[in-house]
């Protein structure tokens, strides 16, 4: 278990507080989530069948504001439910549905300040960590796609900021840079070659900051966490079911969802591959994945968006590497770790993608090119 103890002997408390009914016959941790701890909660109903809950401790250091984030999560998932619900879809599957405490509260804060939340455990589905086949990949293009246009009219003036300038990648490249000045463990020399790396391409770090602030790219509500592992695939029809890990749905570009499913989703190798000539970026991934995408927004992407997406592809990779590079220097504060060097592997396959994509750009950009209304 990965929470230290004192928040383990909280669970309880917690459990007290949702009131689930039934009896509690299985609690496990769950899931291969970087940010929050994860439970799996069975309870025996006195029919004799289980009903399942997913018990998550939020991770507050990360999450600052965590009333503001159930907010958020409550806003939208009722939001979902209807939109859901509208296009004769099943809202208890295809999207988060919070459980509430006996008070009626979406979360219990307990007496250690540990802040817990439980939702419904969708039933029947898989969680992927790794792309099994084009057509998977494909699936969750237009789930992410379709998730953004469920959202479109959404108020965006509603939602709070989960963590402030999320993808502003030149704003994490400052974080970056502090990172490696202070270097407090004198890590910095293990990296040299990562870091030299990932300081040469600072110019690209404001690209889509830029375009977006001279109104040449809108702000719309995105998901911001589009691995793959962020989806639930349904069991029987073998169909993106549902999207989670809403922490951070929030004003972004769409851009940032094309890129950041991209970066994890169209790698031959895992994000901790340690044997970097395993990893990649499969163009006929990509494809799968921009067609999907694209059908999913149901051509609203503007003609600049869609011509952006390798960029999108490109900085969300890149982005993604300096925050693990920079939580390698850093003491490894943020993403969790499950061995020695875990952040720095994952830096190291990150900028291997971004190589592998500067590479191939002409390939993507043909490919975006194709599918260019
Ligand atoms: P993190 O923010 O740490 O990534 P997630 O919310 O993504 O946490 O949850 C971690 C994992 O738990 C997911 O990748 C998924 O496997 C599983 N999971 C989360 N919510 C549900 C749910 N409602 N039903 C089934 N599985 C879930
Ligand atoms: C984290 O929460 P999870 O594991 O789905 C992180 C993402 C990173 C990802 C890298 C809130 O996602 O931004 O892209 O790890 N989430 C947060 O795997 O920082
Ligand atoms: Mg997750």
């Amino acid at each position: 278990m990965s929470v230290e103890n004192s928040a383990c002997a909280r669970i309880n408390e917690a459990l007290e507080q949702f009131a689930l009914q039934g009896k509690l016959v299985e609690q496990k941790p769950y899931g291969n989530g970087h940010i929050n701890d994860t439970f799996l909660l069975a309870y025996e109903m006195q029919d004799g069948n289980q009903k399942r809950y997913i018990l998550q401790r939020m991770n507050h250091t990360i999450f600052k504001q965590p009333e503001k984030l159930m907010k958020n999560v409550v806003r939208v998932t009722e939001y979902l439910r209807k939109v859901i619900a509208e296009q004769g879809g099943d809202p208890d599957r295809e999207t988060l549905n919070v459980v509430r405490t006996a008070n009626g509260d979406a979360f219990y804060k307990d007496s250690k300040g540990n802040y817990w939340r439980v939702f419904l455990f969708i039933e029947h589905t898989v969680c992927l960590e790794k792309v099994e086949s084009a057509k998977d990949f494909y699936d969750s293009a237009v789930a992410f796609g379709n998730f953004q246009k469920m959202l479109s009219d959404y108020p965006a003036d509603q939602l709070h900021e989960t963590i402030p300038n999320f993808h502003n990648t030149a704003s994490r490249f400052r974080d970056f840079q502090k990172a490696v000045q202070s270097d407090r463990l004198g890590r910095a020399a293990i990296a040299k070659e990562e870091i030299a790396f990932a300081l040469a391409r600072e110019q690209d770090t404001s690209v889509l900051t830029n375009l977006l602030r001279e109104g040449k790219l809108p702000l719309r509500v995105t998901h911001n966490d589009t691995k793959l592992n962020n989806i639930l695939f349904d069991d029987a029809t073998k169909k993106a079911l549902c999207i989670i890990d809403l922490d951070t749905v929030m004003p972004g570009l769409a851009l940032y969802d094309f890129g950041d499913s991209i970066r994890f989703g169209a790698s031959t190798g895992a994000e901790d591959e340690k044997d970097l000539n395993k990893v990649e970026v499969d163009l006929d991934l990509f494809e799968a994945f921009t067609k999907g995408f694209l059908e999913g927004c149901g051509g609203s992407l503007t003609q600049k968006e869609i011509e952006m997406l390798p960029m999108g592809a490109k900085l969300m990779t890149y982005e993604c590497g300096i925050r693990f590079l920079a939580d390698f220097l850093d003491g490894d504060s943020y993403f969790k770790i499950h061995r020695e060097g875990h952040n720095l592997d994952r830096a190291r396959t990150q900028f291997k993608l971004v190589a592998d994509m500067e590479k191939k750009w002409d390939a993507l950009t043909e490919i975006v090119e194709k599918y260019k209304q």
